[in-house]
């Protein structure tokens, strides 16, 4: 079956329509259609499926072994998302399966499609949280204790989804596993589009982090309330949106984004008594990323101040420039008839894995240049260039 086929039939499974785009998390709502589609795709294509501690999805080629060839992504999106970040991923690493069985190939190492929970941080904040808890990135105790915006901790919707949150964590004998990785990935960017090319390999990821920008003040009547005598969080909270972008559009290849906001109580004609603004910020080195922040929050106290208010920064999550494996990165850029190797601003499940095992990337062009957004798209013979390009590693690596 053709890989945009194949995304296809993924279309509606497990998909939250409240949000529009694609709103899919593992542990909610759709989580058990999701494991259940992906468990009957990959029985078709002759794979056993596990399910392990911190419930990442392994479809094995084979019995499952150590120093395995890895391949997959994530099936998880951000809040109406697109079809293609992540599923794409997935679907292609099915595909290239498909079609190596097909040829005749039989793999003579250990070859595994994954599907990491989580990875958006959609639901808990915390990006990549599956492939972090595998590889020690969290620890069980902080993840187990993280809430859902209804304030739900990740440990009861473990439970809920029938995994053992006592269990979750570190998995050394799942990093044994890993002998190489490899995910393909919706390319989130241009790059493409102006090399005219369908099929990228990828060089590193910028650092980036997610901060909770708690503004505190005093909770008051809309009407009643002269402008002189108030203590609004709100302003404190909007002037430092205004100075993440200042600062980040002041830094080479620096990013900042402010994409959700959520007042307290939130009435219309109620001065919101406390503020909360997530920052999500980016930039090519971790020294930058840190200057960055710092500024930013310098900025927030400031304002803060000015306004008689409060205001507390919690780091919710941290991941450092990820450098790809160059052996890797300069082999399948010989593989892949020279393809053009690119940087990516996005974090990926392959960059937290980068420092347990030799990883990679590709990236299949997407000519709207849209990610974490409707618009998201990839052309179906672009598809098809990633997943014969997916099938050539993956037949080079076990053979
Ligand atoms: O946010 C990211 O960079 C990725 O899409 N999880
Ligand atoms: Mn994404
Ligand atoms: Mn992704
Ligand atoms: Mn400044």
């Amino acid at each position: 079956m053709s890989t945009s086929r194949l995304l296809a039939e993924l279309d509606d499974v497990g998909r939250d329509r409240r949000r529009g785009g694609y709103s899919r998390h593992v542990f909610d709502r759709g989580e058990r259609e999701l494991r259940e589609w992906f468990t009957e795709q990959a029985g078709r294509r002759g794979l056993q499926v596990e399910t392990d501690r911190n419930a990442n999805l392994w479809a094995w080629w084979g019995e499952p072994g150590d120093d395995a060839v890895v391949t997959g992504s994530h099936l998880d999106s951000v809040p109406g998302g697109g079809a293609f970040d992540g599923p794409l991923g997935v679907v292609s690493a099915l595909a290239a399966v498909e079609s190596l069985r097909d040829s005749g190939f039989r793999p003579r190492r250990p070859l595994a499609v994954v599907a990491f929970a989580e990875e958006e941080g959609g639901r808990f904040g915390v990006p990549c949280l599956g492939s972090r808890l595998l590889s020690g990135g969290i620890s069980r105790d902080a993840a187990c204790a993280l809430r859902d915006p209804d304030g739900t901790t990740f440990a009861e919707v473990m439970r809920a989804a029938g995994h053992d949150p006592e269990r979750a964590g570190r998995d050394d004998a799942a990093l044994r596993r890993i002998g190489r990785l490899v995910e393909l990935h919706v390319e989130q960017g241009k790059g493409l589009i102006d090399l005219h090319r369908p099929v990228a390999v990828a060089d590193s990821i910028l650092a980036h982090g997610r901060w909770r920008f708690r503004f505190r003040g005093e909770g008051n009547h809309a009407g009643a309330t002269p402008i002189g005598d108030r203590r609004d969080p709100m302003i404190p909270a909007a002037r430092t949106v205004l100075a993440a972008r200042r600062e980040a559009a002041a830094r080479e290849q620096a990013r900042a984004t402010v994409g959700r906001v959520e007042a307290t109580p939130g009435g219309t004609n109620v001065i919101a008594s406390a503020v909360d603004l997530w920052l999500d910020a980016r930039a090519p080195l971790h020294p930058a990323a840190r200057a960055l922040v710092d500024e930013i929050a310098r900025h927030a106290h400031e304002h803060a101040h000015d306004e008689g208010c409060t205001v507390e920064i919690t780091e919710e999550s941290y991941g450092d420039t990820v450098h790809f494996d160059p052996g890797l990165r300069d082999e399948l850029r010989a593989q892949l008839d020279d393809a053009p190797v690119l940087p990516t601003g996005a974090g990926h499940d392959a960059g937290v894995l980068a420092a347990h095992a030799p990883t990679a990337m590709l990236f299949v062009r997407n000519p709207t240049g849209v990610s974490h957004a409707p618009e998201e798209h990839a052309e179906p013979d672009d598809c098809a260039a990633g997943t014969s390009a997916l099938a050539d590693v993956l037949r080079r690596w076990t053979a």
